[in-house]
């Protein structure tokens, strides 16, 4: 058994900022022990992408205990084979074609409507007055769920996101986190169940309607893959928003030309998951003991990438902790590198809404370009972020002129 690492991943100075810690960790403990939660820390891009890759040494069955206590029943990332191609097959099926063309219209008249109220008073607060809105809004609209219902949906989605995410919760907040999953089955199961074959493009009908290896899903399959939607497609919407207007902010040169050159806006929304991923962690759990740079991990002991240490690992990137929209263009100049990132993943179950996420990004940076002009981080505020597991802006408050 490894010995406690020297620093804690819970420790006041490293939920201040943990990027200060990643070059410690890749280089002096590429696999650490934290203790308190009995977790292996792999922090190298490499390693972490070996992880990612081969599924069979590193499963999801964690995911048991992790998430299905209050998604109710199994989420897509704990399938495997068929049924995890066939199920993310019928997720795709609504978010391709006329489904996306839809969306991207619906999530158009939601930015747009959210951002309006705020035009004539020249300042808003993009995490709190927008993202966190914005995110339930369009979520709902994907799951064809009424909007009337938001606030509820938030508040409860808040509960489920909190246990997923968190580790060491007290008994009293773990019974919160499971009522609010109780309250979110008791809103949607008769929802789920109302839904008639093949009546709509929503992502819960079009799931109702679809069968594998011949039988429709249960209701409380519908539910955990529905529960599974709601939480991946809302939770790191503010956060990567608020980063990617943040790190503009602070890298003005770059700003000014994403504006003069909307084009350059896909290139900054990647170099901002890149920099700042918003899920920080990825677990697994070994299926046979197995050794990461020396270190021997027992049986089914759970490993957890360091997405946001892999994603600053100066053996895959060039100048990792420099923000920088035109890294990716220096894929052809020799002695530069420029990897994949691990924002959404790598392997089997690399995020099925990444090109969706990227897409709802991109048209809500826009409309925000289009309708504030000389955005700036407003006098009164000051800079914070939040979080281990999903971290991202506490607050991003912007002036603006219009
Ligand atoms: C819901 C953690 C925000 C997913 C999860 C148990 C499975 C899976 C993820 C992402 C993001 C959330 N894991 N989405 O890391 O569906």
């Amino acid at each position: 058994m490894l010995q406690q690492s020297k620093i804690s991943i819970f420790s006041e100075a490293y939920s201040k900022d943990p990027y200060k810690f990643f070059p410690y960790f890749r280089t002096q403990e590429p696999v650490f022990y934290e203790e308190s939660i009995d977790c292996y820390f792999v922090s190298n891009y490499e390693d972490v992408k070996y992880v990612l890759e081969n599924e069979e040494i590193f499963t999801t069955k964690m995911l048991a205990k992790r998430a299905q206590p209050v998604m109710r029943d199994r989420v897509l990332a704990q399938m495997t084979g068929k049924e995890h191609k066939e199920k993310k097959k019928m997720i795709m099926k609504g978010l391709t074609g006329e489904n996306l063309k839809r969306l991207l219209s619906l999530f158009k008249q939601n930015a747009i409507e959210v951002l309006t109220p705020y035009l004539n008073r020249g300042k808003i607060d993009l995490v709190n007055d927008f993202g966190k809105i914005f995110a339930v809004q369009s979520t709902m609209d994907m799951l064809g769920l009424d909007k009337k219902d938001q606030e509820q949906i938030a508040e409860w989605h808040k509960g489920i996101a909190k246990f997923i995410t968190s580790f060491n919760l007290s008994d009293e907040e773990i019974e919160y986190c499971f009522w609010c999953s109780e309250q979110l089955e008791k809103y949607l199961l008769p929802i789920i169940e109302s839904k008639k074959d093949s009546s709509g493009n929503d992502l819960i009908s079009i799931l109702k309607s679809s069968e594998f290896n011949g039988i429709k899903m249960t209701s409380q399959e519908l539910l955990a893959l529905t529960l599974n939607i709601l939480l991946a497609a809302t939770e790191p919407v503010d956060k990567t928003l608020a980063l990617l207007f943040y790190n503009l902010l602070q890298n003005p040169k770059q700003f000014e030309d994403v504006k003069n050159n909307r084009k350059l806006l896909k290139n900054a929304i990647n170099e901002t998951l890149r920099f700042e991923p918003p899920v920080q962690f990825i677990p697994r759990q070994v299926s046979r003991e197995v050794t990461i740079k020396g270190v021997l991990i027992p049986k089914n002991a759970v490993i957890i990438n360091m997405i946001g240490a892999a994603n600053r690992d100066p053996k895959a990137f060039s100048n990792p902790d420099k923000f920088d929209i035109y890294r990716s263009f220096e894929d052809n100049k020799a002695f530069t590198s420029h990897s994949q990132n691990l924002a959404f993943g790598y392997g089997t179950h690399t995020c099925v809404g990444a090109s969706l996420a990227l897409m709802q990004l991109e048209l809500v940076a826009n409309i925000i370009l289009d309708s504030f002009k000389n955005i700036e981080l407003d006098e009164s505020f000051s800079y914070g972020e939040k979080g281990l597991y999903t971290r991202g802006p506490v607050s991003l408050v912007l002036k603006f002129t219009t």
